[in-house]
């Protein structure tokens, strides 16, 4: 993590973070990312970049947000899939994703919220509660959306905090639906031209359909040469990368990640892996692994695995789509837009079989050995869901592994055990 740079300190300082909470985290993920980064061999060069960037999360990148609100820019932060990067880059606003991905201030979340809440939301407020986020800090707006029940009730709790704007998620894919989708993007649209004071245009929707599309096929890219044996980049790289699209610079990121991918073809071409041909290539479905959660990714390749593919929102579900770029009228983009974005998998949906599908296609397509399915305690979306994609996994051939867990690392050496016992059964 970076060091405590001066200007960087007052920097947090004036964003009213609580400094020694802040040293604390960022000296615990420093040590979760070196143990779990630093300490895979033969990683491609190309992940330097993911270094620099994971070693400056909370310096230099602030510092690029924090010099664009100065100039008038305004930053929306968000904690979903759902919410448009186009419609937000279009309207001249940044788009980040929060910090949702360690433990932090518990006992201040409980205090408002269950205990058995999900990691995910609890460290999202455990965030706001502690001061430790630069990221919410800079967002002007928050966004949320009405995914699942846990999620929906945090929000207006996060409401009293912060300026949060909630998008209404319908939960089933009809055509009644996709109207009333349109309408929340609509107004999403309008709630971003309000706080940037710029107004939406063809042309700038246009460029950031090409621009975010162009993310997407970089980490596309990526993903496509996982399939090859030997593995040319590690499970955990590559889902380190799709955690840093949600929040740095996107024409940046996307040059970074294509050289990147420039190299991984290379590496395939000439048979270069980071783990050997027979190590059990494993796909991983569930719950989204927001940033800096590499627990289960970590647990599986220090077991003797490889991790090929990522069927979650911090995976496919985020590059496997793309916006059409077709349309020459704001109508046709917004259409294109709530149509792309209505396609993404999510348990909330219900039925939900698109998840089935593209669990088994992936499995297949990247010749993985097993599945594991990963779910966050108490979240009862995934966990109902579990089933119906283990019956879909058995019946295409493949074993799958159940794994439910949380943020803490008290029970790794447990997890470490039975994807062991998995990976020797493969
Ligand atoms: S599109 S997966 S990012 S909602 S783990 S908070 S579902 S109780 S994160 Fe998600 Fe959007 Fe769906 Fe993706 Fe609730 Fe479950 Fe917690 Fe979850």
């Amino acid at each position: 993590m970076s060091d405590a740079a001066p200007d960087y300190r007052q920097m947090w300082t004036d964003l009213g973070l609580d400094l020694p909470s802040h040293d604390a985290l960022l000296g615990a993920v420093g040590q979760m990312y070196g143990d779990a980064y630093l300490t895979q061999e033969n990683r491609p060069e190309g992940t330097g970049y993911l270094d620099f960037v994971l070693s400056e999360v909370h310096g230099l990148r602030i510092k690029e947000l924090d010099d664009f609100r100065k100039d008038g820019g305004k930053v929306v932060g968000t904690f979903c899939l759902y919410v448009p990067e186009e419609i937000v880059r279009a309207a001249g606003a940044w788009c980040v994703g929060l910090c949702a991905g360690a433990e932090f201030a518990y006992d201040q979340v409980e205090q408002i919220m269950p205990r058995n809440t999900c990691a995910l939301i609890k460290s999202f407020m455990g965030f706001k509660l502690g001061k430790v986020c630069p990221y919410i800090q800079e967002s002007d707006m928050v966004v949320g959306e009405t995914t699942c029940d846990g999620k929906k009730k945090a929000y207006e709790l996060l409401g009293e905090l912060h300026n949060v704007h909630v998008m209404e998620l319908p939960q089933l894919k009809r055509d009644k639906d996709m109207v009333l989708w349109r309408s929340e993007i609509v107004e999403l649209m309008t709630k971003v031209e309000e706080l940037t004071g710029k107004k939406v245009t063809v042309e700038t929707l246009k460029t950031a359909i090409k621009e975010v599309n162009d993310k997407r096929r970089a980490l596309q890219r990526i993903a496509a040469t996982r399939a090859s044996s030997p593995v040319p980049i590690s499970g955990k790289d590559a889902l380190l990368a799709t955690q840093i699209a949600f929040y740095d610079d996107v024409p940046r990121f996307t040059q970074m990640m294509n050289v990147l991918a420039d190299e991984l073809e290379a590496r395939v071409a000439n048979g270069t892996g980071v783990a050997p041909a027979n190590a059990k290539r494993i796909l991983v479905t569930g719950t989204p692994m927001a940033i800096p959660n590499w627990k289960l990714h970590d647990v599986i390749e220090k077991a003797g695995g490889v991790v090929v593919g990522e069927e979650m929102c911090t995976g496919s579900r985020y590059y496997q789509d793309l916006v059409s770029e077709d349309a020459t009228t704001l109508e046709q983009m917004l259409d294109d837009i709530a149509e792309k974005y209505l396609d993404i998998n999510c348990a909330c949906f219900t039925p939900n079989e698109g998840r089935t599908k593209d669990v088994v296609r992936m499995a297949k397509e990247l010749g993985a050995d097993g599945v594991i399915d990963y779910t966050l305690n108490f979240c009862g979306l995934y966990q109902m869901e579990a089933s119906t994609v283990e019956k879909a996994v058995q019946e295409a051939g493949l074993p799958v592994l159940r794994i439910e867990t949380d943020y803490s690392m008290e029970d790794v050496g447990q997890l470490s055990t039975r994807v062991e016992a998995f990976l020797e059964m493969l």
